[in-house]
């Protein structure tokens, strides 16, 4: 029997998956743990338990005593946020894989879902369809992160037979939730400036593209890698995943078709030079292949179902 935990639920991914996960295997078997003392509201139907991933033994005890099969660890600070605190992103980011990958060499642990990012390529990177395996050099703290992280899932996995199975999140655009401290977050944030009528002023230039994902497209490869037969999955650092690339100006081209009357300047700041290092696009035969990945979401599609969705509510949640 599966007993899937999520580690950082209340997060732009978490609020998502855990609700996946729970018309899967059903409330008792998909729990939600998070940092904050509060359940966040959109899953306050869900097991929660707060959790802060830094507390290594009480981690540990909860898997245990609850007999967790399967653990999504999702907690960490992203590309924007980490480059202003380096030393707590690289403490956040790596200590609480150490304490998962361990309960898995242990037995404690059947599976684990641990998301890398396109952060994990840097500016020696080819940039169009990069490449599965390719020259990887990030110069962010979270991009570094990120890396090494793929190194010790691969290592437990050779050494310890940990079943460890992970994607390279591109940027993740959903409504559920508000994404915090990305550099990607900015595909998100127009969707609330258009609906309000306002002038977005885009952090990054016109021109810059990334590869981007609607996050049903992202759950959906999160939950079939985790159900893929353990001999098909041929990459154990981390799979490359494209949905779509777009720039900011296409994204506000692709909104104004729905909104004529919106407004886009652009005031580039820090994040620009982290998204100059990323790639463009991504090459994902791997994940095609071996797992039989294939994306539902373009641009087109993604603008139409975030302007019918996104509720401005969420801002005052903030
Ligand atoms: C970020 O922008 O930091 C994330 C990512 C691409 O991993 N959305």
């Amino acid at each position: 029997m599966r007993k899937a935990l999520v580690i950082g639920a209340g997060g732009q991914i978490g609020t998502e998956l855990v609700l996946r996960l729970r018309e899967k295997l059903g409330t008792e078997n998909a729990i939600a743990a998070d940092v904050k003392t509060e359940c966040p509201p959109s899953l306050k139907e869900c097991v929660y338990v707060q959790m802060d991933v830094l507390d290594r033994e009480a981690v540990r005890k909860y898997i245990i005593d609850e007999k967790i099969t399967e653990v999504y660890l999702l907690a960490a600070l992203l590309s924007a946020t980490a480059e202003k605190n380096p030393d707590f992103a690289w403490k956040l980011n790596m200590e609480g894989l150490f304490t998962i990958l361990d309960l898995a060499k242990e037995g404690h642990l059947q599976k684990i879902f641990w998301p890398s990012s396109i952060a994990v390529f840097g500016p020696t990177t080819p940039k169009d369809q990069t490449p599965q395996r390719t020259i990887m050099e990030p110069s962010t703290v979270y991009g570094i992160s990120k890396q090494a992280g793929e190194r010790w899932c691969e290592y437990y996995h050779k050494k310890f037979g940990v079943d460890v199975r992970s994607i390279r999140y591109p940027g993740l655009i959903s409504y559920t939730s508000l994404p915090g401290g990305g550099t990607t977050d900015y595909a998100v944030d127009i969707f609330y400036q258009a609906k309000l009528g306002n002038t977005y002023s885009s952090f990054l230039n016109s021109e810059t593209r990334l590869p981007m994902m609607f996050m049903d497209d992202a759950i959906r490869a999160t939950l079939d890698l985790m159900e893929a037969p353990s001999e098909n999955i041929g990459i154990r650092s981390s799979y490359n995943l494209n949905g779509c690339d777009f720039t900011p100006a296409e994204i506000a081209t692709e909104i104004k078709k729905h909104i004529p009357d919106f407004e886009i300047n652009y005031e580039p700041d820090y994040r620009q030079d982290i998204a100059d290092t990323w790639p463009n696009s991504i090459d994902d035969s791997s994940a095609r292949e071996d797992w039989g990945w294939k994306e539902r979401y373009d641009l087109t599609d993604l603008v139409k179902v975030m302007l019918e969705n996104v509720d401005v509510q969420l801002l005052s949640e903030k």
